[in-house]
Parts: structure tokens; sequence; C-alpha cells
């Protein structure tokens, strides 16, 4: 367990302090714009493909992520590593040098990962583990170095590395103590001195390295343990401007907060995957209304945001309550309100199988870590688990990419439950349903009229949608069926060209009129005059005193109407609310009625 897990004590007050700001927050169905800030990332996903081999990350990166996209991947620790008995996936966490040889590949496999990546639009960014070397001890490393306590044989010796002189052992104990969180080792990590010169120099060297094999960003691998002026002296000696993002596990009374080190960049906000657990879980989406920076959050334009991480998934890094692949469609409603809701920038979880927190990626008895692609062809779904390619998951990118452009939420819904609805503006609308009865309803979205792929169970390709298909009418309204535990995705980016299907409605009134008098129909739609008497529909009277007329009007849409009688200019309108329909997908539609004096 790495020492930025919290004690529970200081847990429970951090619950309870989340719990009454929940508590404050407006329950029930409310309609709500909320204006926030623009951010502009053409690109606005990135995946974290958590022990993949360059080899298959390069493959991944043309057959899939690229023509998805996908904004980047981040990659796990490429630099040396310790091997430690029964390869658990965390000895890539411990580096023995800065040579790009590691349980993932080789340095050209690095490089010709990084290019070929690059060429089809996505960027590399890697975990750079720079706080600390190995656990305090000897070995050899997955390039052959050697090395022994504070002592990396042409990089570091015992001068380069903070001796905190606290606890005996010099471990991290105590959480409330600045100096100790940032100087002490953090569970017997050899903790570099980053306020040395010499040693900021050499973690520049090791990124400058990696920037000039074309690398685009970095994680900063447990930077809460850095102080943020050291981070900030390291990134001054790096070239260009790599996008960082930084570790940082905010705690309830804690010193060290997330707030501190924006300034360098970037920020895990962790306390989003545990809400969104806490939420998805156990408690009610109707609650995500405001979520974000209300709930005590970052800035979103400096928020890393996800439903689980490589730690977290498996108790590591603070641990907590964490939806992951395990909770299966639960896990897909998860990320979908991820990709939907303006906050952050998304990271998705892909990972591998695993029943352990020690046990490390698929492999053979020696510790190769196994292909991901056999014969061209990804093995995905069993022991990769491949969350990145789960069709709503997959799918959502492009909706994330297709309403980056209005970072605000429209026409917010719900039940005062589990089953929740909200738009991009006109550039996209999603529906939760995380109830275990279907959910029937006609939403007002702000999308242009038309006809639209639910992405969630269907994908569009070319033009065209696999399966379901939800069409937008003229009022902007859809109308819907959405089973259990299922959701619904529309976008500008999954857009049908063909116009809404028609179906002949007949509108039959029994109405008495006077001689002169006339009677039509009239309603929210244009084919029904738009609620202008002048531009009303007239009724035939051959069967009196019932007038009758036939009107084609668009499928699957929920139409208001009335009738009224006319003289010339003389308007009489029947009384009470407005009638309310909702065409059938197809066919025809009578309608025998009588007028309401
Ligand atoms: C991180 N964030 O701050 C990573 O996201 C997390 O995965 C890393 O911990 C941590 N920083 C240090 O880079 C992992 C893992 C630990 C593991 C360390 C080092 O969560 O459990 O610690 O990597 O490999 C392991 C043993 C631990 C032992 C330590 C040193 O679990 O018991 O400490 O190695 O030998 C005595
Ligand atoms: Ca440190």
């Amino acid at each position: 367990m790495p020492g930025t897990r919290f004690p529970s004590l200081r847990r429970l007050v951090l619950v309870v302090a989340l719990l009454m700001v929940v508590s404050s927050l407006p329950f029930g169905p409310v309609h709500h714009s909320t204006a926030r800030a623009q951010t502009s990332s053409p690109r606005t996903v990135f995946v974290h493909l958590f022990e993949w081999k360059w080899t298959d990350i390069a493959q991944e990166c043309e057959n899939f992520l690229g023509p998805r996209g996908f904004a980047a991947v981040q990659v796990s620790p490429p630099q040396e590593h310790a091997i430690v008995a029964g390869y658990p996936w965390w000895q890539r966490y411990q580096p023995v040098s800065y040579q790009l040889t590691s349980r993932s590949g080789t340095r050209a496999e690095f490089a010709n990962m990084v290019a070929r990546c690059k060429a089809v639009g996505v960027d590399i960014y890697v975990d750079a583990v720079i706080n600390h070397m190995t656990g305090v001890g000897s070995g050899v490393g997955s390039a052959g170095s050697t090395y022994s306590p504070y002592n990396y044989p042409g990089i570091y010796q015992y001068q380069d590395f903070h001796h905190c002189g606290r606890n005996g052992n010099d471990d991290i104990q105590n959480y409330g103590d600045r100096y100790e969180v940032q100087n002490c080792e953090l569970v017997n990590l050899a903790d570099l001195d980053t306020g040395s010169s010499y040693v900021r120099d050499r973690l520049a060297a090791y990124l400058n390295d990696l920037i000039s094999l074309g690398v685009a960003g970095f994680r900063i691998d447990a930077a809460k343990h850095i102080a943020a002026g050291d981070i900030a002296a390291i990134l001054s000696r790096v070239n260009g401007s790599p996008y960082i993002y930084q570790e940082v596990i905010g705690a309830a009374g804690e010193p060290i907060t997330p707030w501190e080190y924006t300034n360098n960049g970037d920020v895990t906000e962790f306390k989003y995957s545990n809400e969104i657990g806490r939420v998805f879980l156990n408690g009610k989406l109707a609650w995500l209304s405001q979520f974000g920076e209300a709930w005590g959050m970052l800035p979103s334009d400096k928020a890393i945001v996800f439903v689980d991480n490589h730690d977290n998934q498996r108790g590591h890094g603070g641990g907590g309550t964490v939806v992951t692949y395990k909770n299966g469609v639960l896990y897909d409603l998860a990320n979908v309100f991820m990709l939907a809701w303006p906050y952050g920038y998304p990271q998705v979880m892909s990972s591998y199988e695993f029943s352990n927190d020690f046990q490390g990626p698929p492999s053979d008895a020696n510790g190769n870590t196994r292909s991901v692609y056999v014969n061209g062809q990804p093995n995905c779904f069993g022991e990769w688990k491949c969350e990145h390619r789960w069709r709503p998951i997959a799918n959502m990118v492009a909706f994330r990419n297709a309403t980056a452009s209005t970072f605000s939420v429209s026409d917010w819904w719900s039940n005062g439950n589990n089953q929740i609805a909200f738009g991009r503006g006109d550039k996209g609308f999603v529906v939760i349903n995380r109830e275990d009865t279907t959910l029937n309803r006609t939403f007002q979205t702000s999308m242009a009229p038309g006809v639209y792929c639910n992405v969630i169970v269907a994908d569009f390709t070319n033009g065209t949608c696999s399966g379901q298909t939800v069409t937008v009418d003229s009022n902007r309204r859809i109308t819907v069926s959405i089973p259990p535990f299922s959701a619904l995705a529309i976008h500008v980016g999954a857009k049908l060209s063909t116009q809404p299907a028609t179906v002949a409605v007949t509108f039959n009134v029994n109405a008495t009129t006077y001689w002169g008098q006339n009677v039509f129909v009239v309603g929210n739609i244009p084919q029904l005059g738009n609620w202008n008497p002048a531009q009303a529909v007239p009724l035939s009277a051959a069967t009196y005193p019932v007038w009758s007329g036939t009107v084609n009007l668009p499928a699957n849409t929920t139409i208001e109407y009335k009738y009224i009688k006319r003289d010339g200019s003389n308007v009489v309108w029947e009384c009470c609310n407005n009638r309310v329909i909702t065409t059938p997908g197809s066919g025809s539609m009578t309608l025998n009625e009588t007028w309401r004096p």
C-alpha cells in the first residue's frame, strides 16, 4: 500500500463533510442551464493502457484510438525498473535507471510506438516516476543495472537522496506533516532530493530524452510527495511545453492540497472518482446536477478525472468506493456520465483481469507480458479487459469530441432518483437509466430536428447507424423508451442525413357550427401552422357534424394541438389544455374527438 492512503478517522471526517455538501444540493427534478468556462480541447479523452506493451499500443493507435478520436494514451512507466519476485505490476514504480528497457519493451519499440501513434493523431503521455527510485535495497533492474541502498551507479549516490531523520527508518508515517510527506520515504522508496540542482538536472534529462522521442505529456507520479516548487524547478529545465498532470491525492485535514500544484499544470481529481463510486454504487444520480467545482473539486480546466485508475481499482492510491470493470454495465453507465458531463479532462481506464492487488499483467512464468495483439487481432474482453473498446465507452469519445465546443449543461432532468438526462446545447443529449424499470418519457432537448443514432446501443459508421435511431422533432423533443440499466446518447457527430419519416394522422372532430363557420386544427409544428390560426389546417364537413382531415406529421413525435372554429378572421378556440399526441413510428393514426366548448 503506498503511504498516500489516509487513516480511517480522517476518511470518516471527509465522508461526513461530503455528505453535508451533498445534502445541501437540490434534489428532485430541476431544470437549469449551467454556465461554465469554455475550455478549448479539440480532442478531449485519453486512455490509460495499463501495462500494455509498446508494440500493442502502436497497433491500437492505428486500428482504434486514432480513428475513434482519442487524444492520447497514458503508458506505464517506461524506465528501467526493479524486478520483484512474482512480478507484481508495481515493480514498475521502482526506477533503477532511465534506460528505456522495461516490461513493456525496448527503447526502439517505444520510439516506434510514439511515432506511429503521433502519425494517427494520438499523443503519448508518460507516467514519470521522479519522486523516488527503488525500495531501499539491492538488486538488478529490467535493463541489467545493479543497485544497492541509495546507490544507482552512474546516476545517483547517497547525497542525492533525502534522509529525513524521522521515525527511525525514514518512512512517512504522519500525513499531517508536510515535511515528512515530502522528505521522508513513501513505503521505503529511496526519496530523491528534488531540491538539489544535480537531481533536478538528471530528472529533466530523462524527461527531455522522452520529449526528443516525441512524447507529448507527463503524469507526475507521487507529486504530493514532491514540493510543488521542486516540480516547477524540474519543469523549468524541460524542453518545449509538454502537457503536465500531477498525481496528488487530496485528503481532508492534510496540509498538502491539490490546489497548490495547479500552477505547474493539471492535477488528478480523486474526489471525482470516489464520488462517482459513491453515487453510482449507493446513491442517486439525481444528486449529480451540479457535479464538479460545487462539490469542492478543482476548477474544471485543471482537473484530470476518471471513474477508476490503476491504483484505486485495486485498493491502492487512496482506495475508496470505486466502480471498476468488475461492476459490468454499471461501469458503462458511470463512464457514459463522465464522458458526457462537462467537467475535467477524462481518462478512460483500460485494465487487465485481476483477482488480487499484487497480480501483474497477463504474463508467462518469467514475467514476460503477453501481447494483446495476436495475428493482428486484439485479444480483448478476456484477460485484457479493454474497457476503452466497450461500445458505450468507445462511442462516447466521439460524443465528447462533438460536444467540446459547448462545454455546459442544458436541459437537465432527473426523476429525483436514479434516472437523469441532460444536454450539451445543440451538440448532444444523454439519458441514463440506473433503475430496474424502463424509462418512458418525452424529453425537451436543444438539438436540431433530425434523426440521430443512439450510440450507446449502436455504432455510427459512414453515415449509417447499426441500430436504434432517435428522432428529434421540430419542437426539439425526443420520445424514448430506455430499458433498465441502459442509456441513450445522441450527438451531432452521429446524425443521419435522412429526413424524419412521416405518418398520416387523421383528425375527426365532432363540432357544430353556424353557416359560414369552418373547423380547423392548429398546433405547435409547421405542419399544423405553428399555432397561427391563419395557417391552421382546414377540415372537411363532408360527414357533418364530424369535421375531418388527414395531415402527414413527423413520426415518433410528440405534438400539441387544438381545434378552432373560424369565420374569416373571427376565431373561436376550443377550451382547456392543449391536446397532446405522440405519433407512431410508422403507419397511421386516427383521432376521433369532440369539440370542447
Ligand atoms: C503512485 N502514486 O503516488 C503510484 O500511482 C502508485 O501505484 C505507486 O505505488 C506509488 N506512487 C509509488 O510510485 C505502487 C504500489 C505500492 C508499491 C510501490 C512501489 O501502490 O504498493 O510499493 O508502487 O513498487 C511496494 C510494496 C511496498 C514496499 C515498496 C518498496 O507494495 O510494501 O514498501 O514496494 O519496496 C515496503
Ligand atoms: Ca519526496
